[in-house]
């Protein structure tokens, strides 16, 4: 039997705020606790897609709600289909601008529809698109940030032990050259010296120090510099990426696929880690992959770990996926890590539901 269109019926946010083990010190801020909208999307027959987002700001939550059931609202009765919908939904918001809270509020819908429609085929998304399930490579980015370099060693050892992990995130960009050296040093010590080291600067450069700092550090040995300044200072990019022998890793604040097709052409960096919040959902993400894909650029995930592992299974050059335990408070069943690997479940859909206890105890 041929299964009919699913039809959107409605749709429920939720705002939460979930405790970090580990509290966020960095350039984008400092954070004890971690902001998620958990997205419903109710069909007509029966099927409910799940996503969520993580809007960083808690106060943020207040606006990007409003903004997704607004959007859910002008699409009930409408077919679920992500493509069409993302070319609805951005239509519709494009006075107010195609980016930020408007592409927010599409790739969390987005989302939420392609889990509905996996879930309706009966599975897993990696397969509906496709592919198949099965480990995806991880390193580890709970932890490292910007606090003082003589507690890295025993943080970097707990953070490589919580999942056989051969890759750990660390901020860098502290004030004194010696600061940052001191910090990778620690981690090493606390590694072990085959660990790949995936430092991120989190913008927090003028082109001027990123060019003094990423030279000084260029020996080190380190697996890539991720966003040494602002991500949309494409030039200076293309600047650093071409002195720089470690590899210049961006993407994560690409709004839409044609910031990162614009990156790609200029030779902004060498490789790419799209968020599936910007970047449009699984609808962006799978044109953002087609695009390094032809271009042969290696691309990373950032954050959302549970549905872009089901992404990396059926991403051309799939390089490196950034697990962060963040919303395992409110996962039912969260994903399993194996040898430094992410496991996707065999279950339908990104194969995340929620723990409806927790999620009470963390409503905002
Ligand atoms: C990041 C993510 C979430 C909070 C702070 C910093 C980051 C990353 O840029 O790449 O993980
Ligand atoms: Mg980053």
């Amino acid at each position: 039997m041929i299964r009919s269109q699913l039809t959107l019926k409605s749709v429920r946010v939720r705002p939460v705020v979930v405790p970090l083990k580990r509290p966020i010190v960095s350039k984008v801020g400092l954070y004890q606790d971690w902001p998620l909208i958990l997205i419903d999307l109710y069909t007509n027959e029966g099927v409910v897609g799940h996503s969520y987002l993580e809007p960083y700001l808690k106060q943020s939550m207040r606006y990007i709600v409003p903004a997704i059931e607004d959007l859910a609202e002008a699409a009930k009765g409408q077919p679920v289909a992500p493509f069409d919908g993302f070319r609805r939904g951005i239509g519709s918001l494009h006075l107010v601008g195609r980016e930020g809270v408007s592409l927010i509020a599409v790739s969390g819908l987005d989302m939420a529809a392609w889990d509905a429609l996996a879930k309706a085929a009966e599975m897993p998304l990696a397969v509906f698109l496709g592919g198949t399930v099965g480990p995806v490579p991880a390193y580890n980015s709970s932890g490292l940030w910007l606090t003082p370099p003589d507690k890295l060693a025993a943080e970097a050892a707990a953070l490589v032990a919580e999942g056989g992990f051969t890759g750990l995130k660390l901020k860098l960009g502290r004030e004194r050259l010696t600061d940052d050296l001191a910090a990778i040093a620690a981690v090493r010590d606390g590694a072990g010296p085959t660990v790949k080291l995936m430092c991120d600067f989190n913008q927090g450069l003028s082109l001027g120090d990123a060019l003094v700092r990423c030279h000084a550090l260029d020996d080190q040995g380190l697996y890539w510099f991720e966003e040494p300044i602002t991500y949309d200072n494409i030039p200076g990019y293309v600047q650093l990426a071409r002195e720089l022998k470690t590899p210049v890793q961006l993407g994560e604040n690409f709004y839409g696929p044609r910031l990162l097709y614009q990156a790609v052409l200029a030779g902004a960096g060498d490789y790419m880690m799209p968020d599936l919040m910007r970047i449009g959902g699984v609808s962006g993400w799978l044109r953002a992959a087609a695009i390094t894909g032809a271009a042969g650029i290696p691309m990373s995930t950032h954050l959302y770990p549970e549905i872009a592992a089901h992404l990396m299974r059926v991403t051309d050059t799939a390089h490196w996926l950034e697990w962060q335990d963040w919303a395992d408070p409110i996962l039912s069943e969260p994903f399993q890590l194996k040898d430094g690997h992410l496991m996707v479940p065999d279950r339908p859909g990104q194969g995340i539901e929620w723990n409806e206890k927790s999620v009470a105890r963390f409503a905002q």
